[in-house]
């Protein structure tokens, strides 16, 4: 497929490469436009369909990993033609049925529809110049792909309902400290630093990476008692694999593990 609003590109050298998505819309700080996230779930789905990628990144620009859906497609939007094309969920979804491990490496700003669509990814690295917000609210919305639920899932309760409520940003700094990022870095080293990640979890087994993202993102859907029990099983089925034994043994051998992913 020929992309417009993104651009596609594999990275790194373990033995299952990095898949990069850069969304590219500068002139409109990469809106979410339903053309741009068609082409997102694309790319997604044919880098989780392909066996020699072991990750997927998400990215933006400097100046702003994406600036939130598109406002201008939204103004003349009404209530018939939200629901009935499933507006956003329709094309926004896509996200969450990736099973490998997908990184926002987010820059500048990630408002709106951004800072959902960094939500849904697995870990946001975020440059020292990221912006994180939820500003729906001075449009006469609310947000709508998740951040109502996943913020306050992220920040607790108090930061998620000052940013939805004042539209207030959140630099990458109180992002990190109140648990949105999982790290800041320089702007200037951030694609080398998310690519570091890329290379360290396509040296891993990669049924154990998505097992294991599997296993988090169930503690977010049910009740203690049964993620354990759902964590338990998948622990268990775990000494069914080839890549148990290997690295288990590679380790006792003080070896460097070849896993074969099965
Ligand atoms: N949509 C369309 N164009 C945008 C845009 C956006 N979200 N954000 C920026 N742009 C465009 C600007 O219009 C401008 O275009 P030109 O005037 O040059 O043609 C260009 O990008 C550069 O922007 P600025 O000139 O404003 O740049 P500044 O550096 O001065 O300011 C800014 C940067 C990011 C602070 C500012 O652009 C800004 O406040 N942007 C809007 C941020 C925002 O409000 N984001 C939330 C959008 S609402 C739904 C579920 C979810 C959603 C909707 C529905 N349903 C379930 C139904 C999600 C909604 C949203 O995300």
């Amino acid at each position: 497929m020929a992309y417009e609003n993104i651009i596609t590109d594999v990275r790194g050298d373990a033995p299952l490469r990095t898949g990069w998505i850069t969304l590219n819309r500068p002139k409109a700080l990469n809106a979410l436009s339903d053309p741009l996230m068609d082409e997102l779930g694309a790319a997604l789905k044919a880098f989780d369909a392909d066996a020699s990628i072991g990750c997927i990144v998400v990215t933006g620009s400097e100046k702003a990993f994406a600036a939130g859906a598109d406002i201008s497609q939204m103004v003349t939007m009404d209530f018939m033609h939200v629901y009935k094309n499933e507006h956003i969920s329709r094309n926004w979804e896509h996200m969450r049925s990736v099973r490998k491990p997908v990184i926002a490496a987010v820059a500048g700003f990630a408002l709106g529809g951004g800072c959902e669509v960094a939500m849904m990814c697995d870990l946001i690295v975020a440059a020292d110049n990221a912006k994180f917000g939820q500003p729906e609210v001075k449009l006469g919305i609310l947000p709508g792909a998740g951040g109502t639920q996943r913020l306050p899932r992220a920040v607790g309760k108090a930061k998620a309902m000052d940013m939805a409520l004042t539209a207030r940003m959140m630099d990458a700094a109180e992002a990190e400290r109140a648990g949105l990022v999982s790290r800041v870095v320089p702007l200037a080293d951030l694609h080398k630093e998310v690519q570091a990640i890329g290379d360290q979890l396509g040296r891993y087994s990669l049924p154990t990476l998505m097992a294991i993202k599997e296993c988090v993102n169930r503690a977010f859907e049910s009740p203690l008692s049964d993620g354990l029990w759902f964590e338990r099983r998948m622990f268990h089925a775990f000494f069914g694999t080839a890549d148990q034994k290997e690295g288990m043994g590679a380790f006792l051998e003080k070896r460097t593990p070849a896993f074969t992913h099965g």
